[in-house]
């Protein structure tokens, strides 16, 4: 399928797209792994199409094609993990400019924005999205500082609170207060197939294809989607400047996995709707924070922009951080570790894992207490999951 956006629906995009057999002379169905640092060339800098490593590969060409549609996109690149993408992207900064997040930003990105690019004097302003006046606020004191360009960092749902942005709503206030402002989305947690922020407004979606696009945690990578073709070409040149680019075979691995991300998604929601409705009627549970829920809080604006709820849960379990380490240990399927979007299931204690590096102040301030779970559901059998999750919540009272 030599197309990106042909008319053919998701799962059929996924298999085919950037993987036709004819772009090889061998017809190989399966985009091979060229591991080539370079290509050789017909006379001095004429090309076939790749001249070194760096600035492109066939095997992450296909990915790239392959991801652009998925994100109803005219472009994408990749990269060597979603961190790398956030680096380039506020590359696109000159130095003095001004970054608009929320307060409820993924740690690990806003290390980089905080401790890393600060020191190019680039300064952040922390919001809460679901306030639009709040935003227009922060967007106005960007122009009065003369950034003509700032970046604007959306993340939703949230990692692991799952605070979910208005987008369209969001994009629309900034763009009209300052239409040069360049809006990047994290779109980790929901993966292209629940949801397509570009055409929300957005200018950038970043993905750590880590997550759910490779599903299998055997893969360190992060994407960049756009349809502005001017940003694309800045992203590119920027790429191959800083050179954080992922290795052939990860390609490989990825071109592999992207082809059964649909069916993934499909069981990680059926799963996680299942396991919330347990949790949610469990008497050790204090509160279940899932995006399928009619009692998460903004179900309405998730139904309205999204096309699915993913795989993650966020829970507030009864007792101590004694008894959250209990509960844990007691669990014989789930995996107690970091990250998520795998087909194996992960729990994890955001306080002293994920979001240690945040400090008790900060994580206090948005909620992440010592008792708060982050579990990303797998593809398991749910009576399973189901099963382990009761008989560790029952191990671990206190009265036993
Ligand atoms: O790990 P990397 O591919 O660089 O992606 C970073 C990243 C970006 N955005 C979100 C929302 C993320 O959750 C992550 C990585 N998160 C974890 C490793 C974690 O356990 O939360």
């Amino acid at each position: 399928m030599a197309e990106q956006h042909s008319s053919y629906a998701f799962a059929t995009r996924a298999l085919h797209v950037g993987q036709d057999s004819a772009q090889w002379k061998s017809r190989a169905v399966v985009p091979p792994i060229v591991m080539a640092t370079t290509f050789a060339q017909f006379e001095p800098a004429v090309t076939a199409r790749f001249e070194y490593g760096r600035s492109g590969n066939p095997t992450r060409n296909s990915l790239e094609l392959c991801m652009a549609s998925l994100d109803k996109a005219k472009h994408s690149l990749i990269f060597s993990s979603g961190v790398a993408c956030e680096v380039n992207i506020t590359h696109l900064l000159q130095a003095g400019g001004h970054i608009i997040t929320d307060t409820q930003v993924y740690c690990g990105i806003d290390r980089y924005f905080r401790k890393c690019a600060s020191k190019f004097d680039l300064t952040i302003d922390y919001v809460d999205f679901c306030d639009l006046n709040q935003v227009a606020k922060a967007a106005e004191s960007n122009l009065q500082r003369g950034s003509k360009s700032g970046l604007v960092w959306l993340e939703s749902p949230t990692n692991p609170l799952l605070k979910v942005t208005d987008i369209r709503a969001v994009t629309s206030t900034l763009k009209n207060i300052n239409p040069n402002v360049i809006i990047a989305i994290d779109n980790t947690f929901m993966s292209p197939y629940f949801q397509s922020p570009l055409e929300l407004g957005v200018d950038l979606v970043m993905t750590s294809i880590t997550k759910y696009v490779n599903g299998h945690s055997d893969v360190v990578m992060g994407s960049i989607s756009t349809n502005r073709t001017e940003l694309y070409d800045r992203l590119k040149y920027l790429q191959n400047a800083i050179g954080a680019v992922p290795s052939p075979i990860d390609c490989f691995m990825v071109n592999r996995s992207i082809k059964t991300l649909a069916l993934r998604m499909e069981k990680h929601q059926k799963n996680a709707m299942a396991v919330a409705l347990f949790l949610e009627s469990h008497p050790l549970v204090k509160r279940v924070l899932y995006l399928g829920l009619e009692s998460h809080p903004q179900h309405q604006l998730v139904l309205k922009q999204c096309k699915g709820f993913t795989g993650m849960i966020a829970a507030y379990l009864e007792g101590t951080l004694e008894t959250m380490c209990k509960f844990l240990s007691y669990l014989k399927i789930f995996t107690l570790g970091e990250s998520l979007g795998a087909v194996e299931s992960l729990i994890e204690l955001p306080a002293i894992m994920t979001h240690e590096m945040m400090g008790q102040w900060a994580r206090d301030k948005i909620g992440i207490s010592d008792t708060l779970v982050r579990i990303s559901i797998g593809v398991e059998d749910v009576d399973d999951l189901i099963g382990d999750l009761d008989q560790a919540l029952k191990r671990s009272q206190p009265t036993n």
